[in-house]
């Protein structure tokens, strides 16, 4: 029997096979995927990522792509000699930043994806939060405990915000016509302001407001580990608060996990935390019985 790329024909028969049942189930859903971390700065796995997107919706799913950029950020405003500080987790942003932020998501890492997907046969199509009016913004709060105090005290980040509400018909308009949409985390405020939006979260409200059937976070860490290392490939709602109280679940990846539980308590079927280092991850996690990372059933 000939072997191709270490497979035989009855391999490859059997991989397209499994995909099957997938395709079936999610044709015609939304899949809401935030872009981030390795996968958007090797070359090897942009290709990846953008093939797997494209089959995605030559298949009948809707892929929805959000997009980050904080290391694409801050290596501008490097270059330009600006300082720039992260007060949990949020990167604080004066008016002057907001014109970097909104020039390095929206023009050049947005413009990048899109071109991206469309070299592979794609059809995408970029937008910020203000497209369609697509992103309603208000100005987040943050509070840290004081000592000294009795109240948290209330910390000004500037031009940092919250998703206030989405406006989702350009993106379901979009997804009737097969384009593929790419979306910059940015909103309006309710002054006409400019808001720089944390992309996990926008991904998160947008997912709840599509009725996605998928939430899927690209990382650069396997997925939810417990206290021994080992991954941990499948959660329900009170696995995950459990692991919380007992600080299995902490650090950076609490706000990642935050924004799993309120998509898939806002309707979401699934939410996916999986390691944007693998190549193919997003392949491997929607068509295949294995996925790499954690899932976090509704
Ligand atoms: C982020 C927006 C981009 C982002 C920032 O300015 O870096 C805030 O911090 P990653 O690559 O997903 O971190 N916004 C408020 O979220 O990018």
């Amino acid at each position: 029997m000939s072997v191709q790329n270490g497979y035989t024909p009855a391999d490859t028969a059997h991989i397209l096979n499994e995909a099957l049942p997938y395709i079936r189930r999610f044709h015609g859903s939304t899949i809401v995927v935030k872009y981030g971390g390795n996968a958007m700065v090797d070359d090897q796995l942009k290709e990846s990522f953008a093939r797997d997107v494209v089959l995605m919706k030559l298949v009948g799913m809707n892929p929805v792509i959000v997009h980050g950029g904080g290391p694409q950020i801050g290596k501008t405003l490097e270059e330009m000699g600006r300082k720039t500080e992260f007060i949990a987790g949020m990167r604080v942003t004066d008016a002057d930043t907001m014109e970097v932020v909104e020039m390095v998501l929206g023009g050049h890492v947005n413009k990048e994806i899109v071109h991206l997907i469309n070299r592979h046969g794609g059809n995408a199509v970029g937008l910020s939060g203000k497209d369609g009016g697509l992103i309603r913004a208000r100005k987040l709060q943050v509070t840290r405990e004081s000592p000294e105090a009795d109240a948290p005290e209330i910390i000004d980040v500037g031009l940092v915000g919250e998703v206030e509400s989405i406006h989702p018909e350009v993106v379901q308009t979009l997804d009737t016509g097969d384009f593929i949409p790419i979306i910059a985390p940015i909103g309006v405020g309710p002054d006409g302001e400019t808001f720089n939006i944390n992309a996990d979260l926008v991904a998160g409200r947008l997912a709840q407001e599509l009725a996605a059937e998928k939430l899927v976070l690209l990382t650069d860490v396997p997925g939810i580990l417990d206290t021994d290392g080992n991954l941990l490939t499948g959660l329900d709602q009170a696995q995950v608060n459990g692991y919380i109280s007992d600080g299995t679940i902490a650090g950076g990846m609490l706000p990642k996990v935050q924004c799993c539980l309120d998509a898939v308590a806002g309707g979401v079927q699934s939410a996916h935390i999986i390691d944007g280092r693998v190549d193919h991850a997003l392949l491997l996690e929607v068509f295949t019985d294995a996925g790499v990372g954690t899932l976090i059933r509704g």
